[in-house]
């Protein structure tokens, strides 16, 4: 029996252009096939993390920018029930981009802090931040 639950909505990406991504051969550009893993890590106590998504099929392709409630509608939500203990946590959101050769690319890490009496809709950045990524995300529930 757990004392909170968390949801995140994911509302926009955005990362800086990068047409190296899937090598830009011959003057093109290979720009990312994105996807997500999101892991809810509990501060207080202490506990675990918890990830979710990771699904490399639930993915954009070619892309730097987007509003996942058009490109990734129905996986842009994850919730956390039943979480112990006070509700302050720390929310990650890891993007890949997805090769059909060879290992796919980790594009780096954000990750939010909710500590309470916060706005719920937050933009973060990523580090390392080369190519300086950002999500919109919105949290709710409690
Ligand atoms: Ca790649
Ligand atoms: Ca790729």
């Amino acid at each position: 029996m757990g004392d909170y639950d968390v949801s995140v909505r994911l509302l926009e990406y955005t990362r800086d252009r990068d047409c190296k991504c899937d090598g830009g051969f011959w003057g093109s550009c290979g720009e990312c096939d994105v996807y997500f893993q999101i892991c809810l890590q509990p501060l207080s106590p202490t506990q675990g993390r918890i990830c979710q998504g990771n699904n490399q099929d639930d993915r954009v392709d070619d892309t730097h920018h987007f509003l996942f409630a058009s490109a990734l509608r129905g996986h842009d939500t994850y919730t956390w029930s039943n979480v112990n203990g006070q509700p302050t946590f720390q929310i990650s959101v890891n993007v890949f981009d997805y090769d059909s050769i060879g290992d796919n690319d980790d594009l780096g890490v954000t990750s939010y802090t909710y500590r309470g009496n916060r706005p719920t809709v937050q933009t973060v950045t990523t580090t390392p931040g080369n190519k300086n990524m950002r999500y919109k995300i919105e949290k709710y529930g409690e």
